[in-house]
């Protein structure tokens, strides 16, 4: 593949989706119990109690990703678990867990690269207010640097949120997510709020001398489904793709912040504080119109004309170039990292004891190479991580969806890789010999 000399393959996953083990070893509720024990809010009212039970098989977890031969895993580490109120004394317990996992990864010679917050908000927090409130930023920094104390001298990368923009759209704007409110415009000051930990959380963590921190947000390149349309397009790209990047990056908020009396004017400093890499996770992309109705400023509209996943999201992986090429022109950009890209198919193991997931093959074949192009072009992307290594509860969904390289059945959490296990492992090894210096 010829990549630069040093480039990271890996994969990715979040606590709440694979971990399980939800009230062992002091471990506090999250948003994310309390949402998946609330008839009617996750399909078929499955949970993350047990998940992928990740917390207790996390050794054979890591021996898969060794026959994967990845350079690095990322994965989450639940607040909950850490500090079980959000605020006040320590869960020693928990913290061991990520020591073992930290421990075992590195003997695997695998770098380990954390997620401070991938939506587990401690509850009592959310009942204080959760991301409404400008004190969620500061207890959120506190738990970065109790981590950071536990864990820097081993973790290689820090990522301190994960796709801020999708707690604030799907969980305080809509409610189809944890913690399932339903504020609409309302919903902005969590934006805010996130951005603020975000900013706190690195000088926390540098304060910890934690190596090569950045953010991780998600992105979705903005059609307008008709010239007329350009304006509902222009509004959703504000939203999804500069709410939680022009801040970090240009200092300033996008209009749609314009005169937000909970922004106060030392804040954009803090947000803007330099980060080391910046985390792109990409699916697909969104086509928007007018809207006919509604508080909103736009409509989403389907994408027909192209194939789509198992969760009906287009397969474009043209538009994951033109988003690279986006965020090149639009910033003056720290190294990127892919944190996120994969798919979902309903991925069966055939009476020969084989999952082909020939489809999964084709996505991330077809994306890598368009990460390809990008980097050919001199956009310097140091890293990819496949979403993600287990099938796992996909939120408001459950364990319908099936994202991973590897299957599992939750009846006997047995793991068995699929087709796209061994083409990504041979990806890997070729990939490997094939290196250009930087
Ligand atoms: O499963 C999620 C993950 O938690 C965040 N990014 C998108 C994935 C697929 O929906």
């Amino acid at each position: 593949m010829g990549l630069p000399e040093g480039f990271r393959w890996g994969v990715a996953t979040a606590a709440y989706q694979i971990e399980g083990a939800v009230g062992e070893d002091g471990r506090g509720p999250s948003t994310w119990d309390t949402f998946s024990h609330t008839p009617g809010r996750v399909r078929d009212g499955h949970t993350g109690d047990v998940a992928c039970d990740h917390y207790h098989r996390w050794p054979e977890d890591v021996a898969l990703m060794a026959g994967l031969g990845v350079d690095s895993y990322r994965f989450s580490i639940a607040w909950p678990r850490v500090q079980p109120a959000g605020s006040g004394p320590v869960n020693g317990k928990g913290l061991d867990f990520y020591d073992r996992l930290v421990d075992g990864l590195l003997a695997a010679g695998i770098a380990p690269a954390a997620t401070l917050y991938h939506w587990d908000l401690p509850q009592p927090l959310e009942d204080a207010g959760g991301w409404m409130e400008r004190d969620t930023a500061y207890r959120f920094a506190e738990f970065s640097y109790l981590a950071a104390e536990r864990l820097a001298d081993r973790v290689d990368m820090w990522i301190t949120l994960n796709e801020p923009v999708v707690v604030t759209a799907y969980g305080y704007a809509f409610g189809v997510y944890a913690p399932g409110r339903t504020l609409m415009l309302d919903a902005l000051p969590t934006a805010h709020h996130q951005l603020l930990a975000h900013g706190l959380a690195v000088h926390a963590l540098r304060g910890r001398n934690a190596r090569t921190i950045g953010l991780t947000n998600h992105y979705s390149p903005a059609w307008a489904a008709s010239p007329d349309d350009q304006p509902a397009a222009d509004a959703f790209d504000g939203f999804m793709n500069r709410l939680f990047t022009d801040p970090v990056l240009l200092g300033r908020y996008p209009d749609l912040m314009d005169d937000a009396p909970f922004v106060r004017s030392e804040d954009l400093a803090v947000i803007a504080t330099p980060i080391d890499f910046l985390g792109v996770n990409y699916y697909q992309p969104t086509r928007l119109a007018t809207p006919s109705e509604g508080p909103l400023p736009f409509d989403m509209v389907d994408i027909t004309e192209h194939p789509t996943t198992g969760m009906g999201w287009p397969i474009v992986p043209e538009a994951f170039l033109s988003l690279l090429r986006t965020l090149d022109s639009r910033y003056d950009l720290p190294p990127l990292y892919i944190t996120e890209n994969g798919c979902s198919f309903p991925d069966e193991i055939g009476p020969d004891g084989v999952a082909d997931d020939s489809s999964r093959i084709d996505f991330l074949d077809a994306h890598i190479k368009a990460m390809r192009t990008a980097i050919d072009e001199g956009i310097d992307i140091r890293g990819y991580y496949t979403w993600s290594l287990l099938d796992n509860f996909e939120w408001s969904e459950g364990y319908h969806p099936r994202f991973g390289l590897v299957h599992v059945d939750y009846e006997t959490q047995k793991r068995t890789p699929k087709k796209s296990y061994a083409w990504y492992r041979d990806l890997i090894a070729s990939s490997r010999t094939q290196t250009e210096p930087r």
